[in-house]
């Protein structure tokens, strides 16, 4: 293994890349990878201390895969990797995922070209050079023809702003900024804010150890058992036999995962019994299959969401033994609208003496004191405050960077009102400048490496052909940004998932933009990119090169 931390290095200087990527997570380790391969040269800036990205930063306990899980949650761009990496459960704990971006780093050679502990603070886009220029948090300053935003689609935390939080005098930890020493919670009161995917993972594991648990949610949350299995010896040996037709599928589906398509079917097709025994069977198999199987109208037709919502509902009732609990626990929103949660006890957690819960809707937090959190009902003396209040999702962290593109225009002063893309990937007025993940992609609602993949194998295409063809940048016009939009939010309007509030839909965050910005079905979406790069990237002005070096092909 390489160096992880390099010294600052001197302010002043300027080094030369053909591109520069913001962030080591599994977006930005294989965009490396693949530019690299391309014979570019790149430099990766992030300001962790190692590769992982959001596996690196969310530890917090209980912290597993919530999606369709492994074997199938990885990389696919080597046979290798493939034939040489085990896993052993479908809800990978985060240290098994975190261990194999590791292995990759290793095996690749990544880091040599990684600079942690290093935030881009400032990407400025130099029209007379066709080149991005970088500031960071260490000095170095870097200038690149292209620039990648790797940035995360779940990585900018929101911390929730509550008079006196900030007088609270015990230990407060955020669950995507997990500390790296073990946190004790023996003997401790601690209150946890947050019940999505996060808190519901955690919870259950902290109360196992502390002296009691008040959890104070907003917004109760359908979850569905996690159905974790081991991946025994056979499963590896099948999948690895059968890869090319996993791969072929995974690349069919929309979620980016062997999915086999199902029979349509909607939910009123068939009688309540035969709904609560299909229901009931999926329950029992549990893990993320159940959203995978499930009847093709479930997050379009609100008759048949109620027929799902009741089903959980009623399992929540059966699980919790105090009525006026199970009161509290009740979801009233479109199931499946919210980011389904995968659970493992978080229910039956509520029948334990140490756990409390507090419905913040007809009891809300007043303040904090250096002690407690003091509720309109009364106060809860605690030691310790877990916030797994989530993120600034989706491109919280690209207004995060904020980078300035022609003429000095900020990402913040484009994106006030929505944001505006083509693709999901490039913005106009931000020549060279792509985005892994961003919204208008299929980002959260596809196989995440995968699509990290299948974006930067296509935005390598494009850069190839700009060099091949003496062009010096890429940049969509304003007119294909407004089609795309139209083309996303006609996709989502057709569902369900608009109607609730969700990070989805930026209603987490006070003055986001509220509206669903994911490009919901991944295999057009994958299909529409073939299609514009097979049309001369259409939709693109791609600019000739200023400069002699950059038309040089790659
Ligand atoms: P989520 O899903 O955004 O959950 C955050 C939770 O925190 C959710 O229950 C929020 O309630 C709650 N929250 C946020 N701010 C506040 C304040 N100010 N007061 C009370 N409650 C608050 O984030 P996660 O980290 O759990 O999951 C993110 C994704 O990571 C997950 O979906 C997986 O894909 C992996 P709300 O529902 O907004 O009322």
């Amino acid at each position: 293994m390489t160096s992880k931390n390099q010294p600052p290095r001197e302010g002043g200087s300027i080094e030369h890349y053909d591109a520069v990527i913001i962030g080591a997570g599994v977006s930005g380790m294989y965009a490396l990878h693949h530019l690299r391969e391309m014979g570019l040269s790149v430099r990766v800036y992030d300001g962790a201390s190692d590769v992982g990205g959001t596996w690196w930063y969310n530890r917090y306990p209980g912290a597993r895969v919530d999606g369709p899980g492994s074997p199938f949650y990885c990389y696919t761009f080597s046979e290798e990797l493939i034939e040489e990496w085990d896993w052993e459960e479908t809800q990978s704990e985060q240290s098994a995922v975190l261990a194999y971006l590791e292995h990759v780093a290793d095996r690749f050679d990544l880091r040599r070209d990684i600079q942690f502990e290093t935030w881009v603070r400032d990407a400025r886009y130099d029209e007379a050079a066709q080149r991005w220029t970088v500031e960071t948090s260490t000095g170095v300053r870097a200038c690149a023809q292209f620039l990648i935003c790797a940035v995360g689609a779940l990585s900018t935390a929101n911390m929730p702003d509550i008079p006196g939080i900030r007088d609270f005098a015990g230990e407060t930890y955020h669950t995507g900024h997990w500390p790296h020493q073990p946190v004790q919670f023996e003997g401790k009161r601690v209150a946890v804010i947050g019940t999505g995917s996060s808190g519901i993972q955690a919870i259950p594991e902290i109360a196992k150890e502390a002296a009691h648990v008040t959890v104070l949610q907003r917004t109760p949350q359908f979850a569905f058992p996690a159905g974790n299995r081991p991946i025994t010896a056979e499963d590896m040996a099948h999948a690895r036999a059968n890869w090319d037709d996993f791969r072929a599928k995974m690349y069919a589906s929309n979620g980016g995962f062997p999915a086999d398509p199902n029979p349509s079917r909607s939910a009123l097709d068939d009688t309540p019994e035969q709904r609560q025994a299909f229901y009931e069977e999926l329950w029992q198999r549990g893990g993320f299959g159940f959203f995978l199987k499930l009847y093709d109208d479930i997050a379009i037709s609100e008759e048949a969401n109620a027929t799902l919502a009741d089903f959980v509902r009623g399992k929540i009732r059966a699980i919790v033994r105090d009525p006026e609990t199970a009161d509290k626990l009740m979801p009233d929103h479109f199931v499946i609208t919210k980011r389904p949660i995968l659970e493992n006890g978080y229910f039956e957690c509520f029948n334990r003496d140490n756990v409390a819960l507090v419905d913040l809707r007809e009891d809300p937090i007043e303040r904090f004191t250096e002690t407690s959190v003091i509720t309109r009902s009364g106060e809860h003396p605690i030691d310790m405050l877990v916030l797994a209040t989530g993120f600034d999702a989706i491109s919280g962290s690209m207004l995060r960077l904020n980078p300035k593109g022609r003429g000095g225009e900020s990402l913040k002063e484009r994106w006030r009102d929505r944001f505006h893309n083509y693709l999901g990937l490039a913005i106009a007025g931000f020549p060279n400048l792509f985005m892994v993940h961003g919204p208008g992609s299929p980002g959260v609602f596809y196989n995440m490496p995968l699509g990290a993949e299948r974006q930067l194998d296509w935005i390598g295409n494009l850069m190839r052909h700009l060099r091949d063809n003496g062009k010096g940048a890429a940049e969509p016009t304003t007119d294909s940004e407004t089609a795309w939009a139209g083309e996303v939010s006609a996709i989502a309007d057709a569902t369900l998932f608009p109607r609730t509030d969700s990070w989805w839909t930026g209603a987490n965050i006070e003055g986001k933009p509220r509206y669903f910005s994911a490009y919901l079905a991944g295999s057009i979406y994958y299909a529409r990119l073939a299609e514009i790069a097979a049309n001369d990237y259409d939709g693109f002005v791609l600019e000739p090169a200023h400069r002699a070096d950059d038309a040089k092909a790659c």
